[in-house]
């Protein structure tokens, strides 16, 4: 680890929520939130911000995941001028059925 302390500052932020959709007691969503911003030459700007959202959908209801999808959005401030415009911003999304979980297994 070679971490300089006086300089650059990443925080992460991560929150999880869990839906009943039908109200039947059996959880069919939860979804996990997972934020990264990063100030990476310390000057107090935020330099990047990262948030990857996974979702996991139980379609079927009997408890196991069938369908897993995870959206990350990366935001760089790639000319410096503090501001993360439209065309600084890359998304990406994955999506994983549950054939390629049990393939996994
Ligand atoms: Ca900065
Ligand atoms: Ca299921
Ligand atoms: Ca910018």
């Amino acid at each position: 680890m070679s971490e300089t302390a006086d300089s650059g500052q990443v925080e992460i932020l991560v929150e999880t929520e869990v839906i009943d959709a039908d109200d039947n007691g059996t959880i069919d969503i939860v979804s996990e939130v997972t934020t990264i911003v990063a100030d990476v030459d310390g000057d107090g700007v935020i330099d990047a911000v990262e948030q990857t959202t996974v979702t996991a959908y139980d379609l079927s209801g009997d408890g196991r995941a069938d369908v897993i999808e995870s959206t990350t959005i990366t935001g760089i401030d790639a000319d410096g001028d503090g501001v993360i415009g439209d065309d600084e911003i890359t998304i990406e999304t994955v999506e994983a059925t549950r054939e390629d979980l049990d393939a996994l297994d």
